[in-house]
């Protein structure tokens, strides 16, 4: 759900995924933040504080973001709100002003890629495929010029020009795209364009340089493990977007599916949901997962686990209620790149029936024969205690059980990590892991592979549901769900003193609302084909036109006429994945909006 397009796609370009860590912003002169807000979704503990040195350092910041988001408003000299989708056409046109004014690192491409143009192409490519050649309208007649992609974009073309102007000549500079540009249509596009802008101005494994896609410096995280999970006997895999589907038509999906290792041998009859509102609320197209889950002949049995009676544990069989974080001692481990782990001690019981999901997981394995390969006979102490020793022998500065449950932390001093460094310095001794050795700005792989919709090198390619597409005659409002600084996801949504901070609400351009009558608060109904809610409106410049976004996680509570209550995004998004990755795109969606 995260990072599909980026995780499925950089590895064709680079080889593997990586990012450079925080600390080297300080060093750049230009910090491109596009669709990035760690101002809001925090990235890394200290993502926010290396920006602000950065800034303090002299280096110029542009946020491009359809919304002025609190990290726009804190750390940018520039907003370039964008139209949802078009990241790839803006790239594009960057890379042509960038050939057109000879603010190209040409040795750098000659040196670390191939495909960027056509001297530097994989034997057995007919002419014209080259990145640069698409670019210059080479291959298909269209010139990809600033006024060209001011069009698609909503940028003006003097913008992009002075945006990459900048970029060729202000170096290092680093190119950091959060997660939102890729979870659209074609967002394996605006990775891949991305990856080929930081190789044109020589900004790939320089410290203060450098493409990001999110997280920071993988590489330096604490070597802690977790519980063996064993030998999966089940080879087959399923993209996790593609789950609805699975069950409606498992057996029937193929490779071009995103399936490996199939057939299915059956469609998905049983589901256990863990700590997770992704069986109803956080999937896509809530109604359509809602019929299937419904139908009793397609999935038949339903467990679910979580602290509340959320949209999902509804349509639980059996419904488990699980402790909470100060109900039992673990280890918690950050979800992105960094230097720490905690310890939380139990601070209370668990109230009622309320239990650690090891605890019934161990007596299901029981009564399927296999309760002691799962246990091992160790309780969740014992599980605790075997992790501290083997990260102990990976780290001797580890400390040991006790010790690390009395301090409640371990944390490494942060680090410089420049990704691709290796790579750049020794590319002899460390070639790119791609079957070239080099960034694969063109990707044989991709090429061969022929799959609608990806080209050998990266395009823009008008999105499904987009400003673009017909259905805007209908729905012309382009309508993205960003994640909420108030809550993780659907966690906490229902929590009265974090609505009164920030409150779920629809935000609107003022033409857009003025066209409709919408005054500020006012109650809005929001649809299109596949659902419609209910969302107070607040009309604010900082949207641009054309687009409203409505934050993701709000809980589905939909009246007797189904229309959603509480405003969760979910019921108007699309199941639709996308074509290389089976990644979400719910941020690509059209809808109408009218007073409620
Ligand atoms: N407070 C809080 N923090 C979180 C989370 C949370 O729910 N709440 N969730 C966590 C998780 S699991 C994840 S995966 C990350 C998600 O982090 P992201 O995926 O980066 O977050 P989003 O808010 O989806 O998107 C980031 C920005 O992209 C913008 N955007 C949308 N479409 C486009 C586009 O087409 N082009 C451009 N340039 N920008 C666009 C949005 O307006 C938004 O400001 O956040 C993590 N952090
Ligand atoms: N429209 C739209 N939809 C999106 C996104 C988007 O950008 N737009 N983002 C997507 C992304 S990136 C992600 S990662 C997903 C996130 O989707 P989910 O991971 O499903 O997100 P949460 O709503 O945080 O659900 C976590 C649940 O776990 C429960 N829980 C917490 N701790 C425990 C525990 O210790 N034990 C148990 N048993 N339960 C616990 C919480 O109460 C909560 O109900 O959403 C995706 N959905
Ligand atoms: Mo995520």
């Amino acid at each position: 759900y995260s990072s599909a397009c980026l995780s499925y796609t950089a590895p064709f370009v680079t080889g593997y995924r990586d990012t450079n860590s925080y600390q080297t912003l300080v060093a750049s002169k230009l910090i491109i933040l596009n669709g990035f807000n760690p101002a809001e979704t925090i990235f890394e503990t200290n993502s926010n504080y290396y920006l602000a040195r950065a800034r303090e350092a002299g280096a110029r910041v542009v946020v491009i973001d359809p919304r002025l988001t609190e990290t726009a408003a804190t750390f940018a000299d520039e907003w370039l709100p964008l139209k949802p989708t078009t990241d790839a056409a803006l790239f594009v046109a960057m890379a042509h002003v960038l050939i057109a004014e000879k603010l190209c690192n040409r040795e750098f491409l000659d040196k670390y890629c191939v495909g960027f143009d056509e001297g530097h192409m994989p034997a057995g490519v007919p002419a014209g495929h080259s990145f640069e050649s698409y670019v210059l309208g080479r291959s298909d007649g269209v010139e990809k010029t600033p006024e060209w992609a001011a069009e698609i974009t909503g940028i003006e073309a003097h913008a992009i020009r002075n945006l990459a102007r900048a970029y060729g000549t202000l170096h290092p500079a680093q190119l950091l795209q959060g997660l939102g540009p890729q979870r659209h249509a074609h967002g394996e596009e605006s990775v891949r364009a991305g990856i080929a802008l930081a190789c044109m101005t020589g900004n790939l494994g320089v410290p203060g340089g450098g493409w990001g896609g999110g997280e920071g410096g993988r590489r330096l995280e604490i070597p802690i493990g977790g519980l063996p999970t064993g030998a999966n006997p089940v080879k087959t895999r399923i993209p996790v977007f593609l789950w609805t589907d699975a069950i409606v038509r498992g057996t029937e999906m193929t490779a071009e599916d995103g399936v490996e290792n199939g057939p299915l041998p059956s469609n998905i009859k049983f589901i256990f949901n863990l700590g997770s509102n992704t069986l109803v609320n956080q999937h896509a197209d809530v109604n359509r997962t809602v019929r299937i889950l419904r139908d009793e002949g397609l999935v038949e049995f339903i467990v679910v686990s979580d602290h509340f009676l959320t949209p999902s544990a509804r349509f639980a069989d059996i419904l488990l209620p699980a402790d909470n974080s100060l109900e039992r001692a673990d280890i918690g481990v950050p979800w992105s790149g960094e230097r720490y782990i905690v310890f939380g001690n139990k601070v209370v019981e668990p109230p009622f029936e309320c239990k650690h999901d090891y605890w019934w997981l161990s007596r299901v394995a029981e009564r399927l024969g296999l309760g002691k390969p799962f246990t091992e006979g160790k309780t969740e102490e014992q599980w605790l205690e075997q992790i501290v020793g083997d990260a102990r022998q990976r780290d001797p500065g580890f400390p040991s059980y006790e010790e690390l449950r009395q301090r409640g932390f371990y944390r490494k001093d942060p680090e410089e990590y420049v990704a691709f460094e290796k790579e750049i310095r020794d590319p002899a001794g460390h070639p790119f892991p791609t079957p070239s050795g080099k960034v694969e700005i063109f990707s044989k792989r991709l090429y061969d592979m022929n799959r609608a919709g990806v080209p050998g090198v990266p395009h823009y390619i008008p999105a499904w549901e987009g400003p673009q597409d017909e259905l805007a005659l209908r729905y012309p409002l382009q309508c993205i769900g960003p994640h909420y600084k108030r809550r993780t996801h659907s966690t906490w949504d229902e929590d009265p003193w974090m609505e009164e901070a920030d409150p779920q609400q629809m935000w609107i351009s003022p033409p857009d609302a003025a066209a409709r009558g919408i005054a500020n608060g006012e109650l809005v109904k929001v649809f299109n084909q596949r659902g419609a809610l209910l969302a107070r409106a607040r009309v604010t410049r900082r949207i641009r036109p054309g687009v409203v976004a409505i934050p993701q996680g709000a809980w589905y509570t939909p009246g007797k006429d189904g229309v959603c209550r509480r405003g969760c995004i979910n019921v108007l998004t699309s199941q639709q994945s996308t074509p290389l990755a089976h990644g979400n795109a719910q941020h690509t969606l059209l809808v109408e909006v009218k007073k409620a």
